[in-house]
């Protein structure tokens, strides 16, 4: 087999995003694309020479054909071996548990997560360092550096690797190792969970609805919650990867997992729904009757985990992106341990949970996870629910009542404005940034604003900075309103805006959060005039 080299020149918008590279499918699979950006991750980590790689993805289209390309440059760069999810299926936290068990070089992991898949949807691909996390900017910058530099790309001229059975083959003088996606992680999920406690507790009648989306959690899904904890079969729902997702988005949300919430609000509703993204590392949690935001989610997480065995000796500290809601802070007070707040994106709390500094982490865009891999970890929020309702032996309701009685509730909500035109989502922002210093003081109805600033932030273990991560607007009462742009996109522009309101008073604790935000939500407006400079009147997307 022969090693090609193929000259190639700097192709445009490979710059990494929140969370690798993102793109529509079809941009992803022009001439060279992918294979400019694969040989820039491997100039921009220093080379293959020698190293091991995982390399799996959510099983979107061409999910499978980039991974044979992957191979054939991994081999043609000297790598000496690739583990591989057999038919290039792994979820994301389970790539990110591979790549710290075997001590490799790091992974590929081929997703575009929520967005929406197929030949019309979106690709992605991002690259985890030895760690098992998300490369941080350091690395990505590299990356972004070699693409923009890049003047040949090199490639084994092979057949296809077989990648439907169990088998180690060679390519090259480089070894694949195709192993089955769920035995490790399911392995792991093992060693920190009560599985003894959580069956039977679903022998006792507990029931439970899990939605895969048709993503990739499906087959965990099935082997941990079917098989290993004996829900009834049934109770895992999509549970079948598809390329494009059953022609959905596969985003764990109100909006995109209608079904199951109105299932979980019906009078006769399991006692727990749950859903999953599309690589598998995002979660919604529902109880009967009850929604939990990510947020909340999080903060009660944090307030119960040492009820699972995996964190009975209580935790390090916890971290949140700065967007999330404050009800962790909380628990964290009253736990008397570390809270750190970092910009969105996963790849900010690598650091803190390498450094044992936080052992849970969370984000209000639906990711929970600790330090067990490092990434966000969908079916193990589930998990760790599960144990805290089997310990605990209370509803999700109940837990959450007694949760804000004790805590006070932080009302919150996202609301997305996506597919703005990227120049006047840029003028919005700029606009906010200039206000800024003339913000404090200004009152929007009853809200006095008493702090305003374009967040920044320094990595306590490393010193590594970031700015322009999120202006913050904060008001007198406690409330807040924060605006970014997101980073994950593939069309113009999305404008977030993420509103908060901490109450303590016990007859306001259980209103519509919509309700319990309006004065948050027309000030978001008065300040930042989003009708005016979008031309929306109202969000595309609540959360
Ligand atoms: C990624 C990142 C998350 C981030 C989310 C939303 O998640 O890993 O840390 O919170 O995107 O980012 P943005 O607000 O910039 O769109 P995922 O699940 O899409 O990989």
């Amino acid at each position: 087999m022969d090693v090609i080299t193929v000259e190639t020149s700097p192709i445009e918008g490979q710059k990494p995003g929140t969370s690798g590279l993102r793109k529509k499918t079809r941009v992803f699979m022009q001439a060279h694309f992918l294979e400019n950006y694969v040989q820039s991750i491997i100039d921009g980590i220093g080379g293959a020479e020698g190293k091991t790689f995982v390399v799996g993805g959510d099983g979107r289209y061409f999910n499978e054909r980039a991974i044979q390309v992957i191979l054939r440059m991994a081999a043609a760069n000297g790598a000496a071996r690739c583990i591989v999810g057999r038919n290039g299926l792994l979820s994301t936290p389970a790539a990110s548990h591979l790549i710290r068990k075997r001590e490799t070089g790091g992974g590929f992991i081929l997703s575009a997560s929520h967005n929406p898949g197929g030949e019309e949807g979106d690709f992605g691909l991002k690259f985890n360092t030895p760690n098992g996390g998300p490369a941080p900017e350091g690395v990505t910058e590299k990356i972004y550096d070699a693409t923009r530099k890049i003047e040949a790309y090199k490639i084994l001229e092979s057949q296809d690797v077989d990648l439907s059975s169990l088998a180690e083959v060679q390519l090259g003088d480089m070894a694949v190792e195709v192993i089955d996606p769920v035995e490790d992680y399911a392995a792991l999920m093992e060693t920190l969970f009560d599985f003894d406690a959580i069956r039977s507790m679903i022998k006792g009648g507990f029931t439970l609805r899990f939605d895969a989306m048709h993503a990739v959690t499906g087959p965990y899904a099935t082997e941990i919650l079917e098989k290993r904890l004996g829900a009834p079969a049934g109770s895992v729902i999509n549970a079948v990867p598809s390329k494009d997702f059953g022609g959905g988005h596969p985003d764990p949300n109100p909006i995109w997992a209608k079904p199951l919430v109105d299932e979980l609000m019906a009078e006769d509703a399991p006692d727990f729904g749950a859903a999953s993204d599309g690589d598998g590392d995002r979660n919604m949690i529902l109880g009967r009757g009850i929604y939990v935001t990510p947020s909340d989610s999080l903060a009660l997480l944090a307030a119960q985990a040492h009820l699972a065995p995996g964190y009975a000796q209580g935790l390090k500290g916890v971290a949140r992106s700065m967007p999330t809601s404050r009800a962790v802070d909380r628990v964290a007070e009253a736990k008397g341990i570390e809270c750190f707040a970092t910009p969105t994106g996963w790849k900010f709390f690598g650091t803190l949970l390498d450094a044992g500094r936080a052992t849970l982490c969370g984000e209000e865009s639906a990711g929970t996870g600790s330090d067990h891999v490092r990434e966000k970890d969908g079916l193990w929020a589930v998990l760790l629910w599960l144990n805290i309702l089997a310990a605990s032996g209370k509803s999700v309701q109940a837990l959450m009542e007694a949760h804000w009685r004790e805590y006070g509730r932080n009302y919150y909500s996202r609301h997305d404005y996506e597919d703005v035109e990227a120049e006047k989502a840029g003028a919005l922002m700029d606009a906010l940034r200039g206000a800024l210093p003339d913000l404090p003081g200004k009152t929007f109805g009853a809200l006095t604003v008493s702090e305003a600033d374009d967040f920044a932030y320094e990595d306590p273990i490393d010193g590594s900075k970031a700015s322009a991560q999120g202006i913050r607007v904060m008001f007198e009462d406690g409330s807040r309103v924060v605006y970014r742009l997101s980073g994950t996109g593939t069309v113009g522009a999305t404008l977030r805006v993420y509103l908060e309101r901490y109450e303590t008073q016990e007859d306001a604790l259980m209103l519509d959060p919509q309700e319990a935000l309006t004065p948050i939500i027309s000030a978001a407006d008065g300040i930042a005039g989003i009708r005016a400079h979008t031309g929306r009147g109202e969000p595309d997307v609540i959360t």
